[in-house]
Order: structure tokens, then sequence, then C-alpha cells
């Protein structure tokens, strides 16, 4: 009984010199992030997601923008183990030649967190967790909403153009598939063409003038790996004196504000959500890691379809 006492009488003490010695409280977590860049609206929103998290929870971040390069998201992960950060979390450019620096990680015993897209490695171990959307479902989506309208159309053959993301990229790879995955069972619904638009607008609009230039008035529909490259093939579309979202159905996703109003415009009929806003959520699973916590290998984000019906009831509440 007085061994208890005497415990909790210490653990009030050192409670209370703590507090008074802000020094002695216990020291805020400090994480590295690699980012992918600064690409599109998504990735825009994604990274303010992040930093606002971190500032509201008191965790010092240093922040690496790698400008779409794998080899500066080594050089950073890298640099984050010479500072011996306690936690490091990245959204991976591509899904493959990460094995050698996540070992590196593992070996200095700093744990890593995977944001937004998947790596592939041999050894799982090699990361704690990895949050962020299903993209060969957002890819069915995007089909199934495809298919639907198609039973509307008279059309025998609805050709397709699609702009894929970045190369080798987990979104880019997932959403062709599963879009692949929805249209299959449908003889109407073709791909006559598919290209990478670096999920840019600039690009997309440059890949889109070309899919024009070889195909014309040939193109039915335009599946776009995400908003920014569907919003650049908008332009393309008019310049070239066509109606997007009339003479060419335009799908894409992301659901960024652009997309809700080149919806409100007529000028895109569905955006598939793929949510940013993963802040917060990063924050507190690197918390439980670095507190040595079980947490789950995959967490899944829980996202949406906006067809244009509905673009302007939903538009005031949007947050990226
Ligand atoms: C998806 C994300 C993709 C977005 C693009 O989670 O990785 O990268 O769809 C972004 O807008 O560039």
């Amino acid at each position: 009984m007085i061994h208890t006492r005497r415990f909790i009488l210490a653990s009030a003490l050192i409670g209370a010199v703590a507090a008074s010695f802000p020094a002695l409280a216990a020291k805020p977590m400090v994480m590295g992030f690699s980012q992918v860049g600064a690409e599109s609206e998504w990735r825009t929103a994604n990274t303010t997601s992040i930093k606002e998290a971190a500032k509201k929870d008191g965790v010092v971040l240093k922040f690496a923008d790698a400008q779409q390069r794998q080899e500066n998201q080594v050089k950073a992960i890298r640099s984050f183990i010479a500072q011996h950060v306690d936690v490091i979390a990245f959204s991976p450019v591509v899904e493959s030649g990460w094995e050698t620096v996540l070992r590196e990680a593992k070996n200095a015993k700093i744990p890593v967190i995977l944001t937004d897209r998947a790596v592939n490695v041999s050894d799982p171990s090699l990361y704690a967790t990895f949050i962020g959307s299903d993209f060969v479902e957002e890819g069915r989506r995007a089909g199934r909403w495809l298919v639907e309208r198609a039973a509307k159309m008279p059309n025998k053959v609805i050709n397709i153009v699609e702009l894929q993301g970045t190369v080798g990229s987990a979104p880019a790879l997932d959403r062709k598939k599963g879009f692949a995955e929805a249209i299959a069972g449908n003889p109407k619904l073709k791909v006559i063409r598919s290209q990478t638009g670096d999920f840019t607008r600039a690009k997309g609009k440059e890949v889109m003038e070309a899919f024009l230039k070889a195909e014309g008035k040939n193109i039915n529909v335009l599946y776009a790996h995400n908003d920014d490259m569907a919003i650049g093939a908008i332009q393309a579309i008019e310049e070239a004196g066509l109606k997007p979202g009339k003479d060419i159905l335009v799908i894409s996703i992301d659901g960024v504000k652009g997309a809700f109003q080149a919806m409100m415009a007529g000028k895109l009929n569905v955006t598939v959500e793929c949510s940013p806003l993963l802040g917060p959520q990063l924050m507190q699973v690197a918390r439980d890691v670095v507190a040595g916590k079980a947490v789950p290998k995959r967490i899944t984000t829980v996202e949406s379809v906006f067809p244009a019906e509905v673009a302007a009831k939903e538009f005031p509440s949007r947050k990226y």
C-alpha cells in the first residue's frame, strides 16, 4: 500500500516538473515527408492537407517536393535517415525501385508510411502501412458510369480515347485496369487510343490534340485518369470546334473543384472522387506507429462518384 502511494506521489511530482519545464515535456514527433511534386490540383490539396495537419498536431514536418522524379524521392528519404527523423512518409511517384532505400530506413530503425500510392516490394515489412484510395475501384466506377450511359446511346460502336496518368505509377496502372475490367463485357465500348498525359493539364491538352488530329469525330468518349488532364483535353476539344460533354463525353477522376466547375459548365460528365485529404489520418497513424502500436497494413479512403447532375448542389461543400 505504501509503495502505491509513493509511486503515485512520484508520478505526480515528475508530471509537475515536466509541465513547468517544457524542455522536459515529450519532444515533438519529427516526420520526413517526400511528396511526388505539384503536378495537379489534387497534389496541391494533398500537400496542404499534410502541412496543415502537421501544424495542428504539433508534428515537426521536414517536407521535400520531388518534382515527379524518383531519384529526388530516394535522395530525400536518405536525407531523412541521416537526420534521424522519427518517421518517414511518402507518396511514391512510381511503384517500383524502392527496395534498397526502404531497407536502409528499416536498418536505421525508422518506420515508413506510404500515403496515396503503393509500392511494389518483395518484403512488406519495409513499410508499416499504406493509406490511400483503391485506384482499381476508381477505374471500375468510371467504367460502370460509361456502361450505364452507353445503354442509352444509339451508337453501334462507342470509341474511347484514354489519357493515362504517370507511366509506372500505381494510379495509372490500376485506373487503366479497373476501367478495362468494367467495360470488358460491353461489345459497343472500344478503347481506340491510350497514352500518358502524366497527370498534368498541359500534357493532357497536348495528347488530346494528337488524338483529335488522328481520330477527329471518330472519338465519342474521353476517359482521363485525373481531372487536370481532362481539363486540358477539354480545351483541345473546344479548339477543334467540338463540344466537350456533348460531342465527346468526358469522364475523369479526382473530384477537384476545377472538375465541378467544368461539370457546371456542361463540359465534363462525371468525376470519380479520389480524396487528397489524408493529412489528419497520416498524423494519427504515424503517432501510433512511432508508439509501437499495431496498425492495419492497408487503410483505404472512402470515396464517391459525382455525375454532372449533382455538381451545382455538391460544389459549395467541396474542400479541394
Ligand atoms: C491519386 C494521385 C494522383 C491524382 C493526380 O491518389 O496519386 O496523382 O489522381 C495526382 O491528380 O497527380
